[in-house]
């Protein structure tokens, strides 16, 4: 494996969608490939799935159907995607991965961390992304950036207290392992976001030219 998996975490509206675009950008102006994907999805049958998950419908969905299928999409876009771009020497940017399971199903289900823990050393066995990026902002600020864009997803209707649990582990993540997460404070005008960002590429290109 001689690529880059970089991921970009975060509550709702926090601006990874915005921002990986942006970061792209500057490792390909590095002559470097850069793969940009997100979860769930990034493959045909894995964005199935994500319709799946970000659909309301009448039937509850019990949340271990939940994280299965998160699981599901996973297996399929590594499989198809991921690993394949990082065994050619790609940068993968992958908007979501499994930090967001930790957070959704984890802190905000109430799922068993330890079960988290099974499946991921299941269908990742000793993948894991090199750096993940991790845009905070207060829950306010996130939702009514995700509202103002209309339609609400499956979780986007869940309460406050379920994002403020998924916040505090992303947090909690982060400071856990510092050397390989970078909180972003994204309540921030754009531009200073992705100044922040252009303040990590020294490290970026570092860890990918080893
Ligand atoms: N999920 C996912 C799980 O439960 N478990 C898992 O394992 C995985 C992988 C996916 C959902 O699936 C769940 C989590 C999610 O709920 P998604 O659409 O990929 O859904 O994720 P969302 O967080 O819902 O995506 P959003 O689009 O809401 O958030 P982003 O991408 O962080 O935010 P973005 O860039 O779209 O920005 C939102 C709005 O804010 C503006 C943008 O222009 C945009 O309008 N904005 C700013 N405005 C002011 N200042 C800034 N600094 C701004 N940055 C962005």
């Amino acid at each position: 494996m001689t690529g880059l998996f970089i991921t970009l975490e975060g509550p709702e509206g926090a601006g990874k969608s915005t921002n990986r675009e942006y970061l792209a950008e500057r490792l390909r102006a590095e002559g470097i490939e850069v793969l940009l994907t997100r979860e769930p999805g990034g493959t045909p049958l894995a964005e199935k799935i994500r319709e799946v998950l970000l659909a309301t419908g009448d039937e509850v969905m019990d949340p271990d159907t939940e994280l299965l299928l998160v699981f599901a999409a996973r297996a399929q876009h590594l499989a198809q995607v991921i690993r394949p771009a990082l065994a050619r020497g790609a940068v993968v940017i992958c908007d979501r991965f499994t930090d967001s399971t930790y957070a959704y199903q984890g802190a905000g289900r109430g799922l068993s961390l330890e079960r988290i823990a099974t499946l991921e050393t299941f269908v990742q066995g000793d993948l894991r992304p090199h750096l993940t990026l991790v845009f905070d902002l207060p829950v306010d600020v996130g939702l009514a950036r995700a509202s103002a864009r209309g339609r609400l997803d499956r979780f986007e209707l869940e309460g406050r207290a379920f994002f403020e649990a998924v916040r505090a582990a992303y947090l909690q993540r982060a400071a856990a392992a510092p050397s390989r997460y970078c909180l972003l404070d994204a309540a921030q005008p754009l531009k200073q976001v992705q100044q922040a960002i252009d303040a990590l590429l020294p490290k970026l290109l570092e860890l990918y030219r080893g």
